[in-house]
């Protein structure tokens, strides 16, 4: 299926650090088709539904006030196998430990600023694309070069 959808975000130091066009640009290079983008600073309310499965760990407290600290850049990105082929263009969690090539591994050093979210399964996907943006705001568009990266 070339509809699977995926949910990333270019995190606070993401933005500030001007790394929004590289992190777009990975995902279009690749072929990937964008279906939703806005810049939000999201609530203390909405971090904590979106990490509300990391709620007892101890960097969450950090975490919410990191994530919260500006403007994060929310993107939906479709195509085929792009939830878990984004989480291989993100890198590994902890940056030292993703390879260079990834985004992590390019752009970050500590685990509390690595630039960039992306969702880790199908149906956490489909939560984090609903919490973050409203039904109207996912575009649906034939990209023009689809049979080009498509067979
Ligand atoms: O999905 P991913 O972002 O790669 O990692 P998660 O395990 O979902 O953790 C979310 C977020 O929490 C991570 O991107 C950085 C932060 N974090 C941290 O600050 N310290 C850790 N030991 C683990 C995660
Ligand atoms: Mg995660």
């Amino acid at each position: 299926m070339s509809n699977e959808q995926t949910f990333i975000a270019v995190k606070p130091d993401g933005v500030q650090r001007g790394l929004i066009g590289p992190i777009i640009t990975r995902f279009e290079q690749r072929g990937y088709k964008l279906a939703a983008i806005k810049l939000i600073t999201p609530s203390k309310e909405h971090l904590e539904k979106h990490y509300a499965d990391l709620s007892d760990k101890p960097f969450f407290k950090g975490l919410i006030t990191y994530m919260g600290s500006g403007p994060v850049c929310a993107m939906v990105w479709e195509g085929r196998d792009v939830v878990k082929t984004g989480r291989v263009i993100l890198g590994a969690t902890n940056p030292l430990a993703s390879q260079p090539g990834t985004i992590r591994g390019d752009y970050a050093i500590d685990v509390g600023r690595n630039v960039c979210h992306g969702s880790d399964a199908v149906e956490s996907a489909k939560k984090e694309i609903a919490l973050w943006f409203k039904p109207e705001e996912l575009v649906s568009y034939k990209q023009a070069q689809h049979d080009w990266i498509y067979e």
